[in-house]
């Protein structure tokens, strides 16, 4: 496929300044009347031809300034309309197209999910509606009427204000909605269904009365009531934090069940994935609310980062995405606990985003060049853009950085900027030349940070040496180092260091050392506190150190850092492919599992959501990335095994007394909020060790907790438990659950992953099965990624069989899917980003199977693009 280079980025020609569409719904052929106020752009080329994108669409009828043009005038295909010599002033274009929006199994553009019609225009599905210049540095104004029966869909919403709505005759209706905001195409969208609607009303801090509604399916509206909510804390929120308040009069959500993605920022119109707005407590877990509050936020805070001051072109897409990211991280952060956010957003960094770092998918936070744009909504641009965005604020400091996001949207409102705009802003309020930190949107890869310390006690002086290093040439980043010392029995008050401001020394050379005065006994660094970049540090600490942190430090991420370093290097002795296969725990286990035990003691039931952190094990896939080459999933999942059972053992009697004092009083109502999914947390991690060292008791604990749950939380995290333990009971439970709830096929998407994960050999055969359970799809994006991909992400046992079964079954569904959405074919594709790390014989297996998806004839751009990076 050809790529499109960052370098090579022109203005467009031509600007189309209004957009009025007419489109009339209909199953199979649905007429869109486009009609385009164009004029030649003076940064353009003057005289050049005007040259729209399509997708799939069918021209019905073409006119300019009324006139029908003559046939060796434009070309018209599927994939574009050219005009040879559009006219060097202002002009008209109307263009009729026809598209199938049932027929539109890839999800993009025009399509119908359940008999909703509905769009998804991001990147580029835009021109899968009509011609247009699919590009997001084309702002224009868009007024919209929708025509449809009014039985199949008495609901037609558009994006900006509804204006006008009345009768089309035969049964028809139609509604007209004008967004006054310019906007690039991408965030074009309308729905046409029936659909239920809760509602309420907003004030914005300027005095706009905003109505505030949630769409969703017939019967769901009480599941739709915790989005509304994190709608209007999220607008609250935003006004707060960043003085943003909200610009239209309406602002819709609508779910739908068959989506590519999470949500989509569409101007006033957000259109989600219908796993990320119901929820109730008997079909979602703590996890599913916390993600609700979340995307509703992500996809609110768009409004201004994103769609108010959109991209120039698709290499910024870290401008908006990376950006709102790290707006919707302080916002949860603020919504719930900071510190234990803080620890999910850095577990979901270094699970998704540093192997993408370490592999051949590897690009920097702004790629420099694509083939497919679709194939880079990927961690790096997302998590990694957030951690710069952080990083910012932690060099700049809090009050320069507000300043900054205030002039960054004062300047760019109603424009398509580019990453320099972002850091002009930033520049220009605090001073600071950023020339140098920019290098961190440019070079692909995980710096690493690798530190040495000494003490000398006569002259009560500490120094600190830190050498950065990258792969390949990259110049020095500039990092932040949030630092400090602890001392055997907490903080080190007396310790003295010029280097560092706010807590905080800055490392913009190779190697630089800190020097410490006045401390007044051996010291343990405390290193990058609240991870304050995105790095990976080395430095020999000893556990007896580690523990000293754990106890003592100030900062809660070092704190739980601490132990799972010791956990780590407790899975890595175990866990690497020549390691002895052994079940003795070792002093250094013992010792790991000791200060746990004073840790719950001491802590657990003031803050338990902290608590199940510390008490987490690295993940398998954690332990695989560290090891980084030569990898053996069996080797790292027994001695993971191992360690479980280890510390359910020594923590056993104390695990059981947990659950019984987190345990909820009989009848108290469920509430998603931190503190009461914090002790659910707990109790449930406590069940898990519980399980892993007596399987027997484990399953019967587990059996009951099933029945007894009075929530999704409690009873799916016990499934889950149940599920490792084979044999009746494990069966049984799961029958039952799947029977219990055949008519969610949320709830389905949940038992299917479970099962999907099991690390057993009979899981491909149950896999198997599953797919011809009738509540299988594979044209619905959340059953596939429920079973097929959850067994390429949280399998790795059986994902990576030495028989090359599991990556069999992996290609076999991405060769199915490519013919219907090559969008969600590409993304399973990328389970086998880190091939490279494994032992020989996985990973020859793997490269074989990756070469027979290359050979195969025809292959979408969205496939075809990550299988080459993959292999090259
Ligand atoms: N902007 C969309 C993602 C679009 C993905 C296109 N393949 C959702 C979001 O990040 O908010
Ligand atoms: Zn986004």
């Amino acid at each position: 496929p050809p790529t499109i280079r960052l370098e090579d980025y022109r203005p467009s020609d031509h600007l189309i300044d209004r957009v009025d569409l007419d489109v009339r719904l209909a199953p199979h052929e649905t007429r869109i009347t486009a009609v385009l106020a164009l004029r030649p752009n003076p940064a353009g080329e003057p005289g050049a031809p005007l040259v729209l994108d399509g997708d799939d669409v069918t021209l019905l009828a073409l006119d300019l300034d009324g006139q029908t043009l003559p046939a060796d005038a434009y070309l018209a295909t599927p994939s574009g309309l050219t005009l040879h010599r559009p006219p060097t002033r202002p002009f008209t274009l109307r263009i009729e197209t026809q598209v199938d929006p049932t027929a539109n199994t890839k999800l993009m553009g025009l399509y119908r999910s359940s008999g909703v019609y509905c769009t998804q225009c991001e990147a580029d599905g835009f021109r899968r509606i009509t011609y247009f210049l699919d590009r997001p540095d084309v702002l224009s104004v868009y007024t919209t009427r929708i025509e449809a029966e009014r039985a199949a869909a008495p609901v037609l919403l558009g994006n900006g204000n509804p204006v006008e709505a009345g009768e089309a005759g035969e049964g028809r209706h139609y509604a007209v909605w004008h967004d006054p905001h310019p906007k690039p195409a991408y965030l074009f969208a309308l729905v046409g269904g029936r659909l239920d609607k809760v509602a309420t009303r907003f004030t914005t801090m300027e005095g706009r009365d905003v109505e505030v509604a949630v769409f969703v399916e017939p019967g769901k509206a009480p599941r739709a009531a915790y989005a509304l909510d994190a709608v209007l804390r999220s607008m609250r929120w935003d006004e707060e934090a960043f003085g943003r308040a909200y610009d239209l009069d309406v602002f819709n959500v609508v779910a739908v069940s068959d989506f590519n993605m999470g949500a989509m920022e569409n101007k006033g119109l957000n259109i989600f994935n219908d796993k990320y707005v119901l929820a109730s407590p008997e079909t979602a877990t703590d996890q599913d609310y916390a993600n609700i509050e979340a995307i509703i936020a992500h996809e609110y805070f768009h409004n201004w980062s994103g769609n108010r001051v959109t991209c120039r072109d698709w290499f910024q897409l870290c401008l908006k995405e990376g950006l709102t990211v790290f707006r919707d991280q302080e916002f949860s952060s603020d919504m719930r606990s900071r510190a234990v956010h803080r620890i999910g957003e850095v577990r979901t960094l270094r699970a998704r985003q540093f192997p993408e770092d370490a592999g051949p998918l590897a690009h920097p936070v702004r790629p420099r060049a694509y083939a497919e744009i679709n194939n880079f909504y990927t961690a790096t641009v997302y998590e990694k853009g957030a951690e710069i965005v952080r990083m910012l604020r932690t060099l700049v400091g809090e009050a320069p950085f507000r300043a900054g996001m205030d002039r960054y949207y004062a300047r760019n409102d109603g424009r398509a900027a580019t990453v320099e705009d972002f850091l002009d802003a930033f520049a220009a309020e605090s001073g600071r030349d950023l020339t140098a930190f920019a290098q961190w949107y440019e070079w692909p890869g995980t710096p690493r940070v690798d530190v040495e310390g000494a003490y000398d006690a006569a002259a009560r002086r500490y120094s600190l040496t830190l050498r950065q290093s990258l792969r390949g040439a990259a110049p020095p980043f500039v990092i932040p180092v949030a630092v400090g010392l602890v001392g055997p029995s907490g903080p080190l008050a007396g310790a003295r260091c010029a280097d560092i401001r706010d807590g905080v020394f800055v490392l913009d050379a190779a190697v630089a050392r800190l020097t410490f005065t006045e401390v007044s006994e051996a010291p343990v660094p405390s290193l990058f506190r609240g991870f304050s970049a995105p790095v990976r540090v080395e430095m020999a600490l000893s556990d007896a150190e580690r523990l000293t942190l754990l106890r003592h430090d100030t900062d809660a991420f070092n704190r739980w850092q601490a132990a799972q370093s010791i956990a780590m290097r407790l899975l890595i002795d175990r866990g690497t492919a020549r390691a002895p296969e052994t079940d003795d725990a070792g002093p250094a286990a013992q010792a790991y599992a000791e200060a746990l035990a004073a840790f719950l003691d001491a802590e657990a039931l003031a803050d338990p959501a902290f608590a199940a952190l510390v008490l987490g094990l690295p993940g398998e896939g954690d332990v695989a990335n560290e090891i980084g080459s030569d990898i053996d999933p069996d080797a790292i999942h027994r001695a993971r095994q191992s360690l479980r059972r280890h510390l359910g053992h020594a923590l056993g009697e104390r695990l059981s007394r947990l659950r019984a004092d987190l345990a909820e009083a009989p009848g108290t109502p469920f509430s998603p909020d931190a503190a009461s999914a914090g002790r659910r947390t707990l109790r449930n991690a406590a069940l898990d060790l519980i399980a892993a060292a007596d399987p027997a008791r484990g399953a019967e604990l587990a059996a009951a907790q099933i029945e007894d749950a009075s929530n999704m939380t409690d009873r799916l995290a016990a499934l889950g438990i149940l599920s490792l333990i084979p044999g009746e009971t494990r069966e049984t439970a799961l029958t039952a659950f799947g029977e219990r709830y055949a008519a969610e096929p949320l709830v389905l998407d949940k038992w299917f992953a479970i099962q999907a994960a099991i690390p057993e050999d009979g899981t491909l055969a149950r896999i198997a099965r599953l797919r011809e359970h009738p509540a299988f799809s594979m044209t619905n994006p959340n059953r596939v990624r429920a079973l097929i991909g959850s067994f390429g992400l949280a399998n790795p046992t059986q994902f990576n069989r030495v028989d090359g079964a599991g990556f069999g079954l992996l290609a076999e569904t991405v060769e199915m899917l490519d013919r219907t959405n090559p969008q969600i074919a590409a993304k399973l594709l990328t389970n086998f980003g880190s091939w490279r790390m494994l032992e020989p014989a996985r990973s020859s297996k793997a490269g074989e199977i990756l070469a027979r998806i290359k050979a195969i004839p025809g292959l979408s751009r969205d496939v075809a693009d990550i299988v080459d990076r993959t292999v090259a």
